[in-house]
């Protein structure tokens, strides 16, 4: 289960992946110490993550198979939709301002949530611990 709240341990190419999102030097460094903290409670096929940074604190619902919007932490505004894939969420958002797709898994790997992300080529991840 995803259930519980989770906190950023580490990252793996994250600033690369910033960098093809066209993110700023300014944020790309704020947000490699952001200290998200993701609090996720599934239901079923709903899910409700309350989502924590330096940046801002943000509740987020959505249903399995279901678009819906989201605005990333630099405002980037995104539509799209989490499926289950096995044990594994896999999401496909595209950006609002560019059509790009950005895609991301979740899944529980050694008791840690690894998070990947992939846009135009650069995959990246990060990894979070149970608290
Ligand atoms: C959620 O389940 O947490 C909400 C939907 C997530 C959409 C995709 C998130 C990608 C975040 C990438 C951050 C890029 C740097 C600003």
């Amino acid at each position: 289960t995803f259930n519980g709240t989770w906190k950023a341990d580490r990252s793996d190419n994250y600033v690369k992946f910033m960098e093809q999102m066209g993110i700023n030097i300014m944020k790309r460094k704020l947000a490699e110490h952001d200290n998200l903290k993701m609090t996720i409670e599934q239901t079923g096929d709903n899910f409700h993550i309350k989502e924590s940074s330096t940046f801002r604190t943000k509740d987020i619902d959505f249903t399995l198979g279901v678009l819906f919007d989201y605005s990333l932490a630099d405002g980037t505004e995104v539509s799209g939709t989490w499926e289950m894939e096995g044990d594994m969420l896999k999401g496909k958002f595209t950006r609002k301002d560019n059509s790009k797709v950005l895609t991301t898994t979740r899944a529980l790997v050694g008791g840690e949530l690894v998070q990947s992300y992939n846009y135009e080529g650069v995959d990246a991840k990060r990894i979070f611990k149970k608290q």
